[in-house]
């Protein structure tokens, strides 16, 4: 019943309430006796204690219908009503679902975007420099591109993706960065897929550790023969593309996406990924700071 450290899960009238037991945990004894007084008053009242459990932080921590607040560490539904959710989207078994409304939408980088179903424009590509080439990314940050055949503008060391800097980076060009909910619409695609693709991992098709390996690309090859995984110009896969016509949802670089919760979350998967089958997924949510942080705009047009 008690947690051997201290921390506890005291669960009262069906509700888990993360208590102070949690951060009671490494204090020593003292903080031991403690929670294990707390929870001992507390079991007349209808609490129970457990072994501690803490608060998630990321999608993949919920139940598959539950997603993560990471504000507060508890799995909650996306939404409840379609207000929640925003234009084009409607609330279907506590997810927002995409809908397509149809209709012109004019973008403000008709070569670079592409207008979805009337209802917001997305980037082709990911984010580069404006003086980015095929062999470098550039310096130039006044404004993010949206072309082929660029090394994507991405940092590949500990430091988180600035999404002050991305976000003006989009502004630069008239843009906004894309919101999760855009951002996995597009990925998954008018067939509302796993993947961009489709529903099986393929390492031929996008960029990712088994793109380059060793012997023949297959799943997990990695794993067996090693590879020369490196990142690639943005649209360098022809095949790593939906129905919506973008490119490299899936590996190259992660893509950054607005959030107001404080966290930066990245979508997609890299070229670096261990386990690309789970990473590069479109539901794939991460928080833990990945390596190849890039990101990509979209826009509300008109
Ligand atoms: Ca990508």
């Amino acid at each position: 019943m008690v947690a051997k450290g201290g921390p506890l899960t005291l669960r009262c009238s069906s509700r888990t309430i993360y208590l102070l037991v949690d951060s009671l945990q490494g204090k020593g004894a003292s903080a031991v006796l403690l929670s294990t007084a707390l929870a001992l008053a507390l079991l007349p009242l209808g609490c129970e204690a457990s072994p501690v459990e803490h608060g998630c932080a990321s999608d993949q921590d919920c139940p598959p219908d539950q997603q993560c607040n990471t504000g507060t560490g508890r799995c909650e539904y996306e939404c409840e009503a379609a207000e929640d959710c925003g234009i084009g989207f409607a609330c279907k078994e506590h997810r927002c679902v995409f809908e397509c409304l149809g209709g012109d939408l004019q973008c403000p980088d008709p070569d670079g975007m592409v207008a979805i179903c009337g209802t917001f424009c997305v980037d082709i590509y990911e984010a580069s420099r404006p003086d980015a080439t095929g062999e470098n990314g550039g310096t130039d940050e006044t404004m993010a591109t949206s072309r082929a055949g660029v090394i994507p503008w991405f940092t590949g060391n500990p430091t988180l993706m600035n999404q002050t800097a991305a976000e003006a980076a989009c502004q630069g060009a008239g843009k906004r960065l894309c919101t999760v909910l855009e951002w996995r619409a597009v990925c998954r695609g008018p067939d509302d897929q796993t993947y961009s693709y489709g529903d099986q991992y393929d390492p031929t098709i996008c960029n990712s550790i088994d793109t380059y390996c060793h012997c023949s690309p297959y799943p997990g090859c990695y794993e067996s023969c090693s590879a020369d995984f490196h990142d690639m110009p943005t649209g360098s896969f022809p095949d790593c593309t939906n129905g919506f016509g973008v490119f490299d949802f899936n590996g190259n670089v992660w893509e950054l996406v607005a959030t107001a919760d404080g966290v930066s979350h990245y979508r997609g998967g890299a070229y670096n990924c261990n386990n690309p089958a789970k990473l590069h997924c479109c539901d794939y949510d991460a928080t833990w700071n990945p390596l190849a942080k890039g990101f990509r705009c979209c826009a509300d047009g008109r």
